[in-house]
């Protein structure tokens, strides 16, 4: 299609949307401000470098796939994440995991990480012009293999990580100083039982105490800030997760943290569009891991499906998306990696323009009348209404290509690149 039926398509779009009381332009300003926290693990895996051959194991997460093309040195994420970059609207942010330090090659264990391991990263995202946000990695370590860290019982076990998450935190505090905005840390550990536990309060006693530890540490506001993820089960993890939602929801009310909400996290059937309003209620930040599960934890490459539509609406009608940090946690090795995490990011970028294209005060209107029928009919009618043009106009004025080529892109990046990798 040639770029004059883009703009002509986009005008019969303003048009349509300014009679239902909605401005497009004013819709893509705000959109412009949100930025993503993009997940580096979508590159390799979750596989990270500290060694050559590094791969998940471990901690209640799994990859399943083989698809050709994975990054295998830091240069290859680099140079794919540029990519992705490059065909993503808007300015966004990197998150790093303390496994994807630069070691040099030598055995660095956790316990030993430091901020040079990732003075190359920032540099980088400075060149880039991208924050960065990072985690402590509790899983893929033989000192996880027995199924818990911040909460194990054994003092030597639970000292090391608790190191680890003091120096991850110091890591964080560094990029954000070095990057001038500050990184959200986010602690999620795989702590749990396969099968019914006995001493239920005495692994959460242990976290708590774990973490007030981790916590007297300060660091400034404005280099970094602290998150905890909540989980109701994992791989190996069924009967019991430690760190759960009611434990992470008491402990960060209470510490000043903020709480971390992943789409998977939860019943097949919650919702955590629903979740958000009371938490900021009651908290003045929040952190999201944007995921797809299905049937379970899976970490499916978003689309855009009704979660995710739910959710962009929630974003924008609670009015605090300024206070809410996106981040982004899927991982598939089933098929082109820089393909998912480009289509993955651009779905929930899409979930919030369209959620921002709503005539909310019309629906709200509706709603205190108690007219429940004009609510659910324009909601219906809203979702026929020419979004795509807007959305190809938003991609076209950020330099990035509208929605027919990103396939296209993919499949060239993929033979270039991808293919050549072993
Ligand atoms: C695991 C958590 C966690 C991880 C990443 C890699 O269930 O969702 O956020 O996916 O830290
Ligand atoms: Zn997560």
């Amino acid at each position: 299609m040639k770029d004059s039926h883009y703009e002509k398509s986009y005008q019969l779009a303003h048009e349509a949307y300014a009679e239902i009381g909605v401005d497009t332009e004013i819709v893509m300003e705000n959109l412009q401000k949100v930025p993503l926290s993009l997940h580096c693990w979508q590159g390799d895996d979750v596989g990270g470098f500290e060694s050559p051959d590094a791969e998940l194991s471990g901690g209640g997460i799994q990859v399943t796939g083989n698809y050709p093309g994975k990054a295998g040195t830091i240069q290859e994420l680099r140079g794919d994440i540029e990519k992705v970059f490059s065909l993503i609207p808007g300015k966004h942010r990197l998150n790093l995991h303390a496994s994807y330090g630069e070691f040099g090659g030598s055995k660095i264990d956790r316990d030993k990480v430091e901020p040079s391991h990732f003075s190359g990263w920032a540099e980088w995202a400075k060149e880039q012009g991208v924050g960065l946000d990072f985690n402590a990695t509790f899983y893929s370590h033989p000192l996880a293999e027995a199924g818990f860290t911040l909460s194990s019982k054994n003092k030597g076990i639970r000292d090391f990580w608790i190191e680890h998450a003091k120096r991850s935190r110091k890591i964080a505090a560094y990029l954000g100083k070095e990057l001038g905005s500050p990184a959200i840390h986010n602690t999620w550990i795989p702590d749990g039982f396969k099968d019914y536990p006995v001493d239920r309060i005495g692994y959460r006693n242990i976290l708590k105490n774990s973490l007030d530890e981790i916590f007297s540490e300060k660091h400034p506001e404005n280099f970094m800030k602290d998150a905890v993820e909540t989980k109701l089960f994992g791989i190996g993890s069924e009967a019991y997760v430690v760190g759960s939602h009611e434990f992470y929801m008491f402990y960060a009310a209470l510490n000043n943290v903020m709480v971390c909400l992943d789409l998977g996290h939860f019943h097949p059937t919650e919702l955590i569009a629903d979740k958000i309003s009371s938490v900021m209620l009651f908290s003045d930040e929040l952190l999201l891991h944007v995921s797809r599960p299905m049937h379970w934890d899976s970490d499916h490459v978003v689309v855009l499906n009704d979660d995710i539509r739910f959710l962009g609406e929630e974003l924008v009608r609670c009015g605090k998306l300024d206070k809410i940090h996106i981040g982004l946690d899927f991982f598939d090795a089933t098929l082109n990696r820089v393909g998912a995490w480009v289509t993955g990011t651009r779905a929930a970028l899409k979930g919030l323009m369209i959620a921002m294209l709503q005539p909310i005060d019309k629906l709200v209107e509706y709603e205190e009348a108690g007219n429940y029928y004009g609510r659910m009919g324009l909601s219906e009618q809203l979702k026929s209404m020419p979004f795509g043009a807007v959305w190809d106009m938003y991609c076209m004025r950020n330099g990035v290509v509208q929605e027919n080529r990103v396939v296209p892109e993919v499949f060239t990046y993929e033979k270039n690149f991808l293919q050549k990798r072993n």
